[in-house]
C-alpha cells in the first residue's frame, strides 16, 4: 500500500465552519493571573488537517435557527452571549482599565445574596458574573459568532445522520460540555453536545445517550439532563475529588433524579490513569447505554485525556482513543461525535482521527 494514501477506508463526514475560528481567547484569568488561553483557533486547523489526511469528507455547516438551542439554554443566556461584548465595549471599562474582553468579577451566588432577592445588575461588568461562572472563560469580539457556528456544526451533523450517515463528526469550537442551562464556563459558551442530543430527540429517537470522554466531567451536559429519563449521560474523567475541574460535581454518587433516576453514570479516574482503566471505563459506559436501550448516541469527544495534554493528568494514547471509538461504534446506533477539549496542538488532530477511524468502521 502506498504510504501517502489514506490509511483507512472508514468515512465519517466532518462538519466544520470557518467562523469557529473567530473566538480568540487571549488570556484566561486563573487564580487572578492572566495566563495564555489554550483553547485556540489553531485547534481547528490541526483537526481539519488530520481528518482530511485520513480521507474523511469535510462539509460546511448549514445555518439553523434557534429552536433546538432554546430547548437547551435559557433565552437570557443566549441573549447575554449575543450582546454582552458590544455592551462591554460601550461601557467605561475598556478605557478605564484596558480590558477589551468580558471578564466577571462578582458572582450572585447564595453566598453573596444570603437569601435576598437579586435585582438585575445594571453594570455590564456585574452582569457578566450572573451568566459566567468562572474567570477563565472570556468573551471577545468573535466569541458569539464562533459559539453559534459550533452549534450549527452540531446540528448539521445531526442532519447528516438523519440523512443516512451512521456516524457524523462536528468539529465544534469553542467546546460546550461545561455550559449549564443558564450559565457558561470552563472555556465553553453554548452546549453543542446537549443541542445535538436534543436535536436527535426531535428527530424521533426516543432514548438518546451522551457519552463524554473528555478528560473533564461535562457538568453542563450532566446538569441539563439530570432529571430526564429520555437522555442519559455517562462520563469518564479525571476525579474531581482529586482536585480537578469542575471540582464540585462529577462524582460517582451522582446518578440522576426524578424521571432521570439511574440515567447518569460518572466514572471518575485517578490522575495518572492510562489506557487500561480508561478504555475499560469507556467500554463500561457503552455497555451501560446499550442496557438502557438507547437508540442514538452523542459522543462528547474531548481528546484532552491524552498523555501530552497540558490540561489534564490522564495518560491516554492514540491507541486508547482508537479503542474508545471501536467500543462506541460497536453500539451500532446513529452517532454524532462532537469535539470538546484537547489542547496539545501537535497531537490532537491524530487523536481525533484515531477515534473517528474506529468509530466509523
Ligand atoms: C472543554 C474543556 O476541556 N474545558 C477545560 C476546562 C478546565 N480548565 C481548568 C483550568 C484550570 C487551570 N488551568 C491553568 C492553565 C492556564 N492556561
Ligand atoms: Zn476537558
Amino acid at each position: 500500500m502506498l504510504t501517502n494514501m489514506p490509511s483507512s477506508n472508514a468515512s465519517v463526514p466532518v462538519v466544520w465552519s470557518g467562523d469557529t475560528r473567530l473566538h480568540v481567547p487571549g488570556a484566561e484569568v486563573w487564580v487572578g493571573v492572566p495566563t495564555p488561553g489554550t483553547e485556540v483557533p489553531e485547534r481547528v486547523d490541526e483537526v481539519l488537517g488530520a481528518v482530511r489526511a485520513a480521507g474523511h469528507p469535510v462539509v460546511e455547516a448549514r445555518g439553523h435557527d434557534d429552536t433546538v438551542l432554546l430547548r437547551v439554554h435559557d433565552a437570557a443566556l443566549v441573549e447575554h452571549l449575543r450582546t454582552v461584548h458590544d455592551e462591554w465595549m460601550a461601557s467605561e471599562i475598556p478605557e478605564l482599565v484596558g480590558q477589551r474582553k468580558v471578564v466577571p468579577y462578582a458572582f450572585p451566588t447564595e453566598a453573596m445574596l444570603g437569601g435576598l432577592p437579586a435585582h438585575r445588575a445594571v453594570a455590564v461588568h456585574a452582569r457578566a458574573g450572573q451568566f459566567g461562572y468562572d474567570t477563565m472563560t472570556l468573551v471577545g469580539a468573535g466569541t458569539w459568532a464562533a459559539a453559534r457556528a459550533a452549534v450549527d456544526c452540531a446540528l448539521t451533523a445531526v442532519d447528516l445522520v438523519g440523512e443516512g450517515a451512521q456516524v457524523a463528526y462536528a468539529l465544534c469550537r469553542p467546546p460546550g460540555h461545561h455550559v449549564t442551562r443558564a450559565a457558561y464556563g470552563g472555556s465553553c459558551y453554548l452546549n453543542n453536545a446537549a443541542v445535538a442530543a436534543e436535536a436527535l430527540r426531535a428527530a424521533g429517537h426516543e432514548r438518546v445517550a451522551v457519552i463524554d470522554v473528555d478528560a473533564h466531567h461535562g457538568n453542563g451536559t450532566a446538569a441539563i439532563f439530570y432529571e430526564r429519563g429520555d437522555v442519559a449521560y455517562g462520563s469518564v474523567h479525571v476525579d474531581p475529588g482529586a482536585g480537578w475541574f469542575p471540582h464540585y460535581v462529577g462524582f460517582a454518587d451522582e446518578t440522576g433524579t426524578g424521571a432521570g433516576a439511574g440515567t447518569t453514570l460518572n466514572l471518575p479516574l485517578a490522575p495518572g490513569s492510562d489506557d487500561g482503566v480508561w478504555c475499560r471505563s469507556v467500554e463500561q459506559l457503552a455497555a451501560w447505554v446499550a442496557a438502557l436501550g438507547v437508540e442514538a448516541l452523542v459522543v462528547s469527544l474531548g481528546v484532552d485525556a491524552a498523555a501530552d495534554d497540558p490540561e489534564s493528568p490522564l495518560l491516554v494514547t492514540a491507541d486508547g482513543y482508537r479503542r474508545a471509538g471501536a467500543a462506541l461504534g460497536g453500539l451500532g446506533v446513529p452517532t454524532v461525535a462532537v469535539q470538546e477539549g484537547g489542547y496539545h496542538l501537535p497531537s490532537l488532530g491524530g487523536l481525533v482521527a484515531a477515534c473517528l477511524e474506529a468509530l466509523g468502521e
